[in-house]
């Protein structure tokens, strides 16, 4: 038997073809390929810079769906269905909204594919693959599991590995599908296990992709205790809860933490209130002032995440949410619309209050494009949202504002290696805040809604 994992890309740019350069490892096809048994043949392709060969024969494509890459991955499993190939999807977009999906391709596995993995690829041997199979989310998630890394080589990624430690979080933005996902619930793997899958690859610099690596401080203490011996360099998200307990900042950074990514969101209380993001409510009542002291007396670079276009916010603090960026010398930053993903809060509400476009599903309309506001701001247009969004990424990530942010002496100067990261990384980012705007979902201009 042969299986084809695919990663699809979002879509493409109006005149060309979009290749994301600063492509990651797609650490969810390592993880299926690691469960696959050892007589199958695995292959993988990634549709962000590679030609999917459509015609190369297999017996099962199995493709991970984000929602803004569900337009595309339709399109590639319509492509497979005319050569009479079954196709299976998996991956966030397919919890959000199974019965969509569930449209689009031979079967779905719904939630984490470790459970049920085994079994679909035994139907699938008897030629008895089932529509649906339901997951029931692992208290521990990728238990024994060593992500098979050879499926990358070659594939001109980034040189960073990506791995977690837990998935999921705890708290419950209104915003974030991850939340509904897991159902706000926070999952370890073992320790050992994670501590095994780092000695199993040869890299140094480690991403964990956890939703939010200190949720739960305990475990989060436990794992960097095992981490300091390895001497590795990791990033990760976390939310700023952290900062309130030192032991675990100590033991974060002895392990070789060099930054994380921080959901700020806003720095208006009301917006912080509106999204129930409780981690952040005391910070945004005095600008983070003591966070981002904090966090630069720890020595940690930050990539600061905000969300734009919340009920409380203007014009105006929109701009003043990119001076603060610009002011505090963040190392990186993303300044994101909104994104009324499916089945969030956040969406439930927008439709309720009547204030979704494009048919209320964005991710799905031939006119949406990539960093468009897909509903009806309170304060402003549409158009004047995505604009101003627009406008935050180029001022954050302007020349001037490059050179200015970088005379950080605890964080972005603090060593050679931390100068060096921040020289190479924002002229990258910079590069894919203009190549991404605009994109359109899928490369086919089609029907309105597929
Ligand atoms: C790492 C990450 C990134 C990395 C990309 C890494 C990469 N490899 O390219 C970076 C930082 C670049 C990134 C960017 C973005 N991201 Co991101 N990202 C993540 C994060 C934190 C982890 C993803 C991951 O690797 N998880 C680990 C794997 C193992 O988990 P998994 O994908 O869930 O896979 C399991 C199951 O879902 C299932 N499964 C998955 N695929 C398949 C396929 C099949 C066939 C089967 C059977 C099962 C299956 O089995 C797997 C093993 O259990 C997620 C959060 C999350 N919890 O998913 C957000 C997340 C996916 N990102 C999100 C978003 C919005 C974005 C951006 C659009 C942000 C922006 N505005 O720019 C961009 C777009 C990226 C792009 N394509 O250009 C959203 C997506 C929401 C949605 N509804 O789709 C998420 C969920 C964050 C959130 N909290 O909302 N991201």
């Amino acid at each position: 038997m042969k299986l084809t994992l695919i990663k699809p890309n979002i879509g493409r740019r109006e005149h060309s073809l979009y290749v994301d350069e600063g492509r990651m490892e797609p650490l969810q096809l390592g993880i299926l390929a690691a469960l696959t048994p050892p007589d199958v043949e695995v292959v993988m392709y990634d549709d962000r810079m590679e030609k999917i060969p459509y015609d190369e024969p297999t017996d099962l494509v199995a493709i991970t769906v984000e929602t803004f890459t569900a337009r595309r991955a339709y399109e590639i499993s319509a492509e497979y269905g005319k050569r009479g190939v079954k196709v299976i999807m998996g991956g966030m977009h397919v919890m959000l909204i199974p019965d969509e999906v569930a449209e689009h391709c031979d079967s779905i596995i719904v939630g984490d594919a470790e459970p049920v993995w085994a079994e679909m690829i035994g139907d699938c041997r008897k030629g008895a693959l089932q529509k649906r199979y339901l997951a029931v989310q692992p208290e521990c998630p990728q238990t024994g599991v060593i992500t098979r890394r050879d499926i990358f080589e070659n594939k001109g990624y980034l040189p960073i590995t990506l791995m977690q430690f837990s998935r999921g979080c705890s708290h419950q933005c209104s915003f974030c599908a991850s939340s509904v996902y897991f159902k706000a619930r926070h999952y370890c793997r073992p320790v050992a296990d994670v501590v095994a899958e780092i000695r199993a690859q040869k890299r140094k610099l480690i991403f964990f992709v956890d939703d939010n690596i200190t949720c739960n401080h305990q475990k989060a203490k436990e794992l960097f205790r095992a981490l300091i011996p390895l001497r590795i360099r990791w990033v990760s998200q976390g939310s700023l809860d952290m900062l309130n307990d030192p032991e675990l900042m100590r033991l974060l950074v002895q392990s070789g933490c060099l930054g994380m990514v921080i959901g700020f969101e806003s720095i208006s209380p009301e917006c912080i209130d509106e999204i129930e993001k409780n981690t952040n409510r005391s910070g945004a009542k005095q600008m983070y002032s003591s966070e981002i002291k904090q966090l630069r007396k720890w020595g940690l670079q930050t990539w600061a995440a905000f969300t734009l276009g919340h009920d409380g916010d203007t014009p105006e603090s929109i701009r003043a949410t990119c001076d603060f960026a610009i002011r505090n010398k963040f190392t990186f930053a993303a300044f994101n619309i909104l994104m009324p993903y499916p089945n969030t809060p956040l969406y439930a509400k927008m439709e309720e209050e009547g204030r979704m476009l494009y048919d209320k599903k964005w991710w799905l309309h031939k006119n949406y494009r990539f960093n468009y506001s897909s509903f009806v701001p309170k304060s402003m247009s549409a158009d004047e949202l995505t604009e101003l969004a627009f406008e935050c990424r180029r001022r954050f990530n302007s020349l001037w504002s490059v050179f200015k942010r970088v005379w950080e002496p605890r964080t972005n100067l603090r060593t050679p290696y931390r100068f060096f990261t921040y020289l190479v990384y924002n002229p990258l980012f910079r590069k894919e805040v203009f190549k991404k705007q605009g994109m359109q979902f899928g490369l086919q201009s089609g029907e309105n809604t597929l």
